[in-house]
């Protein structure tokens, strides 16, 4: 586990990814920013507390629903607003949007629209990593509907095979799409499909980001070691639909509200555990989410103020 400052560190990123997440709402409402956006309110113990658990050059692969994944690996709030916004300021020039923002520096590969896509590139870093000696870790985040792609299976066992320096980090929100996980999964619990490849597979409470990181830990130093891959499975809840261009009615209320009360609620039973502990005051979890607040409330402003890219570099960066 961490220090107090760690702590204190990871709430405020789950706190901004939450916020981030009702101001891009409210920005794509006034058209600001563009396209479907998908949003990972109550699943930001998953993104936050796995990504704590590595370095810079440990590389992450992401999915449609990266905020949490962008915000735990450390990447600067302004330039990724900027992105979301198709800014020039933004990690990529404005060309990424929101879903495939990436910054190598901070070992974020990107996110991709391709789902269960960048599981096969996060194993082919994971091979890499272990050709050359390197404790370096591949952690690939994938959703529930993710886990049914041809991808994952064979990504799994190539992973498995070749004992790859990777962790391979299942976020469940009960759904794919609009379909719920019971029509959609032959297993209850994803980290069953483990054992088909010989390798380590467990089922945590993604809401509980202690929980995350024991089991992250525990897999990044098996990864570390040579020892291979494992499948970490976290039971979350998608609150807010599947995007921005959901219409809704396939969640019941009863059910998100089940989700939504503070003894599930990620960010409500963080703050809990940080005061029971002693790590924070009441006081103190009230600056660090006014903090969170302001660092969004600013890197909205910048996206805002920041100019869209000049029409010269339409060609830059472009494989034909
Ligand atoms: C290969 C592929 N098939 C289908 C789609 C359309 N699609 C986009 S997201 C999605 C559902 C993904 O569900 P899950 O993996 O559980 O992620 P979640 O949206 O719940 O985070 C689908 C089917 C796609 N983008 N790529
Ligand atoms: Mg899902």
């Amino acid at each position: 586990m961490f220090d107090n400052d760690k702590m204190k560190l990871l709430y405020k990123r789950m706190v901004v990814t939450r916020q981030l997440e009702y101001g891009i709402r409210e920005q794509h409402k006034q058209g600001k920013v563009r396209g479907p956006v998908h949003m990972c309110v109550g699943q930001e113990a998953t993104g936050v507390g796995a990504c704590a658990c590595l370095n810079d050059d440990d590389w992450v692969t992401s999915t449609h629903r990266g905020h949490a994944h962008f915000v735990g690996k450390g990447l600067d709030l302004n330039k990724m607003v900027a992105e979301m916004m198709g800014k020039s300021t933004g990690y990529c020039g404005g060309k990424a949007s929101h879903m495939l923002i990436a910054s190598r520096e901070k070992g974020m590969l990107g996110g991709c629209g391709i789902v269960c896509g960048a599981l096969g590139i996060g194993v082919g870093y994971g091979l890499t990593f272990k050709m050359d000696g390197s404790d370096r870790v591949a952690l690939s985040f994938l959703g529930d509907g993710a886990s049914n792609e041809g991808m994952f299976h064979e990504a799994l066992n190539m992973a498995a095979l070749w004992k790859t320096n990777n962790v391979i980090f299942v976020e469940h929100n009960m759904y794919g799409l609009t379909v719920r996980a019971d029509r959609h999964l032959s297993v209850e619990n994803i980290s069953d499909r483990a054992a088909a490849y010989g390798i380590p597979g467990v089922s945590i409470d993604g809401n509980d980001i202690i929980a995350v990181i024991e089991a992250t830990e525990e897999a990044v130093a098996r990864a570390r070691r040579g020892e291979g891959p494992t499948l970490i499975e976290a039971k979350t809840y998608r609150v807010l639909g599947f995007s921005t261009g959901d219409k809704g009615g396939y969640q019941s209320q009863e059910e998100i509200d089940s989700w939504t009360t503070p003894d599930k609620d990620p960010i409500i039973r963080f703050a809990k555990y940080l005061q029971e502990k002693g790590i924070c005051t009441e006081a103190e979890i009230e600056e660090l989410n006014a903090e969170a607040q302001s660092d969004v409330d600013k890197a909205i402003q910048f996206g805002l103020e920041s100019p869209y890219p000049d029409a010269s570099v339409l060609m830059e960066g472009i494989f034909a």
